[in-house]
């Protein structure tokens, strides 16, 4: 049989075994999340809960493949063994932003010690929050202790998934106060960390004095952490060690706080709220088809019943 068409939980073994195809095979799988994907999620669950998630995130273009790439490198001189997730919801799989990033990150491809991957869910952002989350804790279960995900920060949803890292940093450019492609309510609210990525040019310290200005205006709980303000160049890797030891300090502050716990319970029940929503909106869409639906709408339509009787006799069937 051909890896292709191994069953999930076979795949699954094989990637903890340290098989990158089966992995990369996997996570296909949960980009597409049908029953496989959820064999997977159970597999995955009880091995996984040691890994650490860094996200990065912020506009199309601010540099985070740039410094994601950078951070490998420093990652790596270290010996520590990484993952990482670009996730893109607008790009379809071989689109050219993803291909961009897979250029970029070829100083990495052939290294054991990184596995880089791309996801995208086909616009279907529901899809992309759920296969997200079982995505990192796929990669976590196979044992890799650091997870960086890279996210664009563009609209409500992307920002929400951004915000479901253990540590999440905002990169942002000099100048960002004029731009307006990013949510930046929302950006504030999920920063841990800021990056002024593109710190070779100038604008640095204005762009620094505005988010902290922001910091300050917001009503955010800072007193106990306040989300430090890094410099970085990307392209030569300046700052990027500072902002290693600043996503080190987050990681202490959370864990000896709690926090960690706290935000990683939260995220769970969310989670599973999710999943309880989607799973009731399929079959939402599976009774509104057929015999009996045909039935009642017709009736509704000739006035023999209302909407809201017709849908208590839809729901009765499905509460039985
Ligand atoms: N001048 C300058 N350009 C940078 C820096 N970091 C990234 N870039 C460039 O900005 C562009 C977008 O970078 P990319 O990492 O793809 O951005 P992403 O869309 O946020 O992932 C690329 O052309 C990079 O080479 C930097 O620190 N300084
Ligand atoms: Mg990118």
């Amino acid at each position: 049989m051909s890896r292709r068409q191994l069953p999930a939980p076979e795949l699954f073994q094989a990637a903890v075994n340290g098989d990158r195809s089966a992995l990369a095979r996997l996570l296909s799988l949960i980009e597409r999340g049908d029953d496989d994907a959820r064999t997977i999620g159970r597999l995955a669950y009880p091995l996984s809960g040691s890994g650490y998630t860094v996200g990065l995130t912020g506009a199309p273009g601010a540099g985070k493949s740039t410094l994601t790439s950078s951070l490998i490198g420093h990652l790596r001189a270290q010996d520590l063994e990484i993952a990482v997730l670009a996730i893109d919801p607008s790009s379809p799989f071989t689109g050219g932003a993803i291909l961009g990033d897979r250029v970029r990150m070829q100083d990495h491809a052939t290294d054991p010690g990184v596995f880089i991957r791309s996801m995208a869910t086909r616009g279907h952002l529901g899809g992309l929050s759920l296969a997200t989350p079982e995505a990192v804790r796929v990669l976590d279960a196979i044992g890799r202790k650091w997870i960086l995900v890279e996210t664009v920060g563009v609209g409500q949803v992307e920002v929400e998934v951004a915000g479901k890292a253990d540590t999440t940093i905002v990169v942002v450019n000099p100048g960002w106060g004029d731009s307006v492609q990013a949510n930046k309510a929302g950006l504030m609210e999920i920063a841990d960390v800021f990056v002024i990525n593109k710190a070779d040019r100038k604008g640095v310290e204005e762009t620094s004095r505005d988010l902290m200005q922001m910091l300050d205006l917001s009503d955010l709980p800072h007193d106990t952490w306040r989300p430090p303000i890094i410099p970085t160049t990307g392209t030569t890797g300046q700052g990027v060690p500072e902002l290693w030891d600043a996503v080190l300090a987050h990681r202490e502050y959370a864990e000896s706080s709690g926090d960690l716990r706290e935000r990683r319970a939260f995220r769970l029940r969310e989670e599973l709220r999710e999943i309880v929503a989607t799973r009731l909106g399929r079959r939402a869409r599976q009774i509104c088809s057929g015999e009996r639906w045909d039935q009642l709408t017709d009736a509704v339509v000739e006035r023999s019943t209302d909407p809201w009787t017709a849908a208590d006799e839809m729901l009765a069937a499905v509460d039985a």
